[in-house]
């Protein structure tokens, strides 16, 4: 059934829809099934994430009609479909009027994602007016605070150096706690890893007294305030509330220097809010595990990690990992950028539309990734600054001289980009960046031809 008629609409201006500030737009890269017109599919995909379904039905009314989403554009060349969704359509709070994401997601990204008409459609912008921004939650803290915390310039505190402990799992309570520990001696900030939680080797309750420990223990003896994300992920709300709760009393004095770390595409928008409606004054850590699954340039349906780093901010994400803009292990390239500008500046271009964000605060894009000290000049001179949580596990716990002179590594990688160094220049002067060289060879081969003979003297 041809719905064109009802759910497009190709007169309508996209520059009006944004003046109008009554729709919240939306850009996917779509191609229909061998045999389905263009105009035709692209209608009957507006209806199924709207109104409408495959047919007719009796009990519509005048104004169902008037919140029907309307395909404005629609190029079968580029393969650019965009539709406008009026406000009416998207969910409220019975407790407090506020918008949700869940049900920006169920409709933007329902139903439409496996139509019979429909080859795939992905997702690759969207954008929204000043009302829907003034009814997200946003985020309560970000870098910013982070900074306060360590004693820096809290509008531009630069680079934070941090690190996953690592292995990703089995390590015990003990051995956890001495892997903080010893990373914190040289770095700033350590977060579990996705999975790490409370399995039955490491149970949370013996494992964070241990964590908060080994914190005070590096605060000590470097005189310097340290950062921990936990991990809170759980399919229970009172489970992470409970979680987060035990470590909040554990870390008492210091509850300041922990932040909560959530597994937010596989745990899903209600994980995400949980943690930032309950723990307004924790930093809220976004750990994206997961999300390749709809956001690698491989996947034509669902969406983009633009996409995904974009609706992080309107829910409250304090950071988020934003890739490593094709200088780590994870997919990605240095185009990635317009990921992290997205999210920490106030308006920015994306791909299909110019974002204003009306002051809500920033989400600090996390880099993290397969990162060390050798990939981080290339990393920043690509972004442009350094105003970023940096994780680097490999980075830190594979470094030949241990975790405290991984972390050292990792500040000097910035501290080079910042000087504007040359690194092999660098490295004679800084002992744990030129020894990055020597734990990661096939990088320092890739990036830097010729360290051997710089740095060696030709040995080895
Ligand atoms: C990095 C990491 C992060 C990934 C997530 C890992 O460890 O802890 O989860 O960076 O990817 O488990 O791989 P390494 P992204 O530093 O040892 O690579 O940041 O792209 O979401
Ligand atoms: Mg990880």
């Amino acid at each position: 059934m041809d719905q064109s008629t009802r759910y497009a609409d190709l007169g309508l201006s996209e520059e009006q829809l944004i003046a109008g500030g009554k729709h919240i737009l939306c850009a996917y890269r779509m191609k229909p099934k061998a045999g389905y017109g263009y105009l035709e599919s692209a209608a009957h995909f507006a209806a199924e994430s709207s109104t409408g379904t495959n047919v007719e039905v009796s009990t519509t009314d005048d104004f169902t009609k008037g919140v029907d989403a309307l395909v404005y554009h629609a190029d079968e060349e580029n393969e650019d479909v965009r539709i406008a969704y009026p406000l009416e359509l998207f969910d409220r709070n019975i407790t407090d009027g506020r918008m949700m994401m869940v049900s920006f997601l169920t409709l933007t990204i329902g139903n439409n994602q496996g139509m019979g008409d429909i080859e795939y459609a992905k997702m690759i912008d969207f954008w929204v007016p000043p009302e829907v921004i003034r009814q997200f939650d946003g985020p309560a803290m970000n870098i910013s605070d982070l900074w306060r915390i360590l004693g820096r310039d809290v509008n531009d505190g630069g680079y934070i150096a941090g690190t996953i402990i690592k292995p990703k799992l089995g390590l015990r309570p003990e051995p956890f706690a001495k892997a903080a520990y010893e990373f914190w001696l040289g770095g700033d900030f350590i977060k579990n890893d996705e999975p790490q939680g409370n399995q039955t080797f490491a149970p949370l309750r013996k494992t964070i007294p241990l964590v908060y420990d080994a914190m005070k223990r590096a605060m000590d003896a470097t005189g310097e305030p340290k950062l921990f994300s936990m991990n809170i992920t759980a399919d229970d709300h009172n489970e992470m509330l409970a979680r987060a709760d035990f470590a909040l009393e554990t870390f008492g004095p210091d509850a300041n220097k922990l932040a909560f770390l959530v597994d937010g595409y596989v745990g899903g928008p209600g994980m995400i809010t949980t943690a930032r409606r309950n723990y307004p004054n924790q930093f809220l850590h976004y750990h994206r595990a997961g999300h390749g699954a709809v956001t690698s340039p491989s996947s034509k349906r669902g969406y983009t990690s633009f996409v995904l780093a974009k609706m992080s901010r309107l829910q409250g994400a304090s950071g988020i990992h934003v890739g490593t803009m094709g200088y780590g292990k994870m997919e990605g390239e240095g185009d990635d950028k317009i990921i992290a500008y997205m999210i920490e500046r106030d308006e920015a271009q994306g791909p299909v539309y110019f974002q204003k964000w009306y002051g809500m605060k920033a989400t600090t894009p996390i880099i993290s990734g397969g990162m060390n000290a050798l990939r981080l000049p290339g990393f920043f001179a690509n972004l442009g600054h350094g105003n970023v949580i940096n994780t680097a596990g490999g980075g830190s716990y594979g470094h030949l001289d241990g975790p405290a002179a991984g972390a050292l590594s990792l500040r000097q990688g910035y501290d080079c980009w910042a000087a504007g160094a040359d690194p092999l220049e660098w490295a004679r002067t800084h002992h744990e960046f030129a020894r990055a060289f020597e734990s990661f060879p096939s990088d320092a081969d890739a990036i830097y031809p010729g360290w051997r003979e710089s740095l060696l003297g030709g040995n080895r």
